[in-house]
Parts: structure tokens; C-alpha cells; sequence
């Protein structure tokens, strides 16, 4: 395959910008590659500076839910800019957008635009302490919320891939606020509560985890979150912003039938382009300046041009509601792929699959939390990921992270991945013999 304009823009880049890159992921370091550097996107497909093709299962890690450069959005987005790209005043885009996303998810009956999900989480958890009075919050060993100070603690995403769960330059005392328990042991999170439950202003929790490659919450694990929350007055957050828009219209919350507190909403919303929300009740969200006493503002936030391609998006999918069990069949068949393929080569490998959202683990374990997703074998994930790639298949260059299904993917392609599969993993088992 050839790769030297990217290898040589690689070389560029890692002058000039640290990494090389503007988000850590994205340097396949974990793969121990140089990227490719993508000139252009259409449909499933993503096409690199030498003129490899590849069908995308990164999907720009969510967003691209209906494909890449799809015509609705690419002529909203056109519309949008020639009208003028930004005010820093209101426009009726942001309203027709803020509209959509209420009626979508009944718990959000106000909501904010921002320019990314670290931003929209950052100020949710503002909110939540504003609201409460209270300091503390509760996450998940490996799931991710952006990267503000006080969650970049115990996190997922690239911040495992690099093994730096706790980022350096996070204060410890800013980081004390920052309690962490296990994804679906809920008797811990009732231990931890009855030890401190009066302070805690939240608990945020990915409703399905995307960040530690793919995993489900347990029967009852999101009840009894619900439950203690409201015993002890804390607000209960989903991050949604993987899952909103993704697990059907109204997101987890709607597939697993819980009301949070507030939402975090990004990627899908924006459709493509810079965006992230969060939401909630008038009563908690009337707490947001000018309103209320705290504080939270954005130049680009509700950005028009970024709320033209949300809109377009959002207006699909709610317009074509199949299209959700099209891509949830679309990773069936590719979830049975691995499971048979595994049983067929005798390789260690369980997939987490829940509606277009998937993940393989190597590793025999039944993957429910971080300590069992990190017992998944790197060193065949790495080889896997090469196989796949020489073969045109983007996968996330880490094992923590998730395979994204779009509308785009045509059977065909759906049939090249599973063919990829199958022979890959024959050829890691020939591998793992030869070793
Ligand atoms: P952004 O700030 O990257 O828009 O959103 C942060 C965020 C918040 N919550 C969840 C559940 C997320 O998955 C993310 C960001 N996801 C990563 C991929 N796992 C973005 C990719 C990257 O960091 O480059």
C-alpha cells in the first residue's frame, strides 16, 4: 500500500503541531503507524493523500452516523455559509435545533449549544454543582468525557491508550472532587454514596460505554444509579455524546427507558461539524447565566453554519426511523461475523454489540467493565488492526474504542468487512501457531 505523501506529511505535521496531530487518537500510536492523512470522505468510504480507499468504521468517532458528505448536510452547510459563518448573535437555526433536540428526548426541555462534548460536559457539571451546592462527583473507570481537568481521571479513550489514566497538569486537589467506581457494580456505587452520598453533586455515567471499546450497562445497573441518585438530591448525567442520536432518536435514555437529570449531547447533533449541548429540566437549566448564577458562554456556540448540518442530520434521521434498524442489522451481521470467525480459527475473542455501536475484545473474558476490557490482548489487536487496514478497512487505532456503523455502508461493503474479518483472523491464528 502506498503511503509516502502521508509519511511525508506526517513529517510536516510533527513539526509543526505536537504529535502531529489535534487529537491524540489519531497519531496510531498505539498501533505503532504512521496515519494515513485523508484527503476526502463520500458515503462509507474515506480516501487518503495516496489514493488508498478504505471503508470508514471510525466515521470521524461517531458523528458521520449517515455517511460521509452526504447532499442534504453538504447543501445546508452551503446555504448556511453564504449566508455569513458566524454572528455571536442569536439566529433561527439555533432555535430550530435547540426545538428538534427537545422534542427528541423529553427529559431535555432546555439546552445549550457549545462547540465539543468536553465543553457541553464541562458545563453540565458546572451546573450540577450550581444546583446542588455540592463539590463531588462520581465517574466510571474507563469511560470518557472530554478532557476537562476534573474528568481526565480514571479515564478512557485515548487517555488509556496512552496508559495515562490520570492526565498530568490536573491539580490534585481539583482531582479529590473526582470519585471513581467500577462500570455496573452497583453495590459499590451504594458504598460510596452511603460514605459520602451528601456530597455528591452528580454522578455522569456513558449510558453505553464507547470508550473502553464497547460496553453495555448490566440489567438494573442504570435503575440503581437512578435510584440513589435521587435518594440522596445528586442529578444523574448521561454523556450522550456517543450514544444520543446513535441508539435510536432519543438516545439511551430511550432505549433503556431512564430519565437522567441532564444530557450531554456532540458529534451526530453537529453533523459533522462542531457542536455539543447539554440539556435538561427549565428548572436546573434556568440555573445557566443570563438566567441564573452560573456562568457559561461561547463565541462559536450555536454557531449557524454548525447548526445547519445538525439540523439536516437530526431532520433524516427522525424523517427515516428504519434507518435505526438498518444499522443495527448492519452490525449484526457484523458481530456474527467475528463470533463465528473466532469459533472457526479457535481464537480468544468476545464483541460487545449494542444497536450500530460494536467492538471486539481478544480476550475470553465477558467484558463488562475496564479491568476485564483491558485484559483484551493488545499485541493481537495491533496485528488485527494492521491486517485490516492493509486489507481497507479504518478501524480506531485502539482497542478502546468503538466501530461506528453508518447508513452509508452498502451490503457490499458490509460483505468486503466480514470477508476481512474472516481472513484476518485466520491469519492471526496461523500467526499465533507459527509464534
Ligand atoms: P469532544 O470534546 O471530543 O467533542 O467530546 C468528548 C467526549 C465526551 N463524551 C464522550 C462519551 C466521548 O466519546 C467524547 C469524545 N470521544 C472521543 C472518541 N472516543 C473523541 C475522539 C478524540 O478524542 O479524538
Amino acid at each position: 500500500m502506498e503511503t509516502r505523501i502521508s509519511r511525508d506529511l506526517f513529517e510536516r505535521a510533527l513539526e509543526v503541531i505536537p504529535g502531529g496531530v489535534n487529537s491524540p487518537v489519531r497519531a496510531f500510536r498505539a498501533v505503532g503507524m504512521t496515519p494515513p492523512f485523508i484527503k476526502r470522505a463520500k458515503g462509507a468510504c474515506v480516501y487518503d493523500v495516496d489514493g488508498n480507499k478504505y471503508i470508514d468504521y471510525i466515521c470521524s468517532w461517531g458523528p458521520m452516523i449517515l455517511g460521509h458528505a452526504r447532499e442534504e448536510i453538504i447543501e445546508e452547510i452551503t446555504i448556511a455559509a453564504q449566508e455569513g459563518t458566524s454572528f455571536g448573535a442569536p439566529t433561527e437555526r439555533e432555535v430550530v435545533l435547540a426545538e428538534m433536540i427537545c422534542e427528541a428526548v423529553p427529559s431535555v426541555e432546555k439546552v445549550r449549544m457549545v462547540s465539543s462534548g468536553t465543553e457541553a460536559v464541562m458545563s453540565a457539571i458546572r451546573l450540577a454543582r450550581g444546583f446542588t451546592g455540592r463539590d463531588k462527583i462520581l465517574k466510571f473507570e474507563g469511560c470518557y468525557h472530554g478532557h476537562s481537568d476534573g474528568l481526565l481521571v480514571k479515564a478512557g479513550s485515548g487517555a488509556l491508550t496512552f496508559g495515562e489514566p490520570d492526565s498530568s497538569g490536573v491539580p490534585k486537589d481539583y482531582a479529590k472532587n473526582t470519585l471513581t467506581a467500577t462500570y455496573n457494580k452497583i453495590d459499590q456505587v451504594e458504598g460510596i454514596f452511603k460514605a459520602c452520598g451528601e456530597e455528591i453533586a452528580a454522578v455522569i455515567i456513558e449510558p453505553v460505554v464507547g470508550n473502553m471499546g464497547v460496553v453495555p450497562p448490566q440489567e438494573g445497573f442504570l435503575k440503581g444509579l437512578r435510584e440513589l441518585t435521587a435518594q440522596y438530591g445528586a442529578l444523574l448525567i448521561f454523556d450522550e455524546v456517543i450514544t444520543g442520536f446513535r441508539l435510536g432518536y432519543s438516545g439511551a435514555q430511550g432505549y433503556f427507558n431512564i430519565t437522567p437529570d441532564l444530557s450531554v449531547f456532540g458529534k451526530i447533533i453537529g453533523g459533522g461539524m462542531p457542536v455539543g449541548a447539554y440539556g435538561g429540566s427549565k428548572r436546573i437549566m434556568d440555573l445557566i447565566s443570563p438566567v441564573g448564577p452560573v456562568y457559561q458562554a461561547g463565541t462559536l456556540s450555536g454557531n449557524p453554519v454548525a447548526m445547519a448540518a445538525g439540523i439536516a442530520t437530526l431532520r433524516v434521521l427522525k424523517n427515516n426511523p428504519k434507518i435505526y434498524d438498518s444499522l443495527n442489522a448492519k452490525a449484526k451481521q457484523l458481530e456474527n461475523a467475528f463470533i463465528e470467525a473466532a469459533g472457526e480459527y479457535d481464537i480468544p475473542l468476545v464483541v460487545n454489540c449494542v444497536g450500530s455501536l460494536l467492538n471486539p475484545f481478544f480476550t475470553n473474558k465477558k467484558v463488562v467493565d475496564f479491568e476485564s476490557a483491558s485484559s483484551s490482548d493488545a499485541v493481537v489487536f495491533n496485528q488485527y488492526f494492521k491486517y485490516m487496514l492493509e486489507d481497507g478497512i479504518y478501524l480506531a487505532p485502539s482497542r478502546y474504542e468503538a466501530m461506528f456503523v453508518s447508513e452509508a455502508h452498502s451490503e457490499e461493503d458490509i460483505g468486503e468487512t466480514i470477508k476481512a474479518i474472516k481472513s484476518n483472523l485466520k491469519r492471526i491464528k496461523a500467526k499465533m501457531k507459527g509464534s
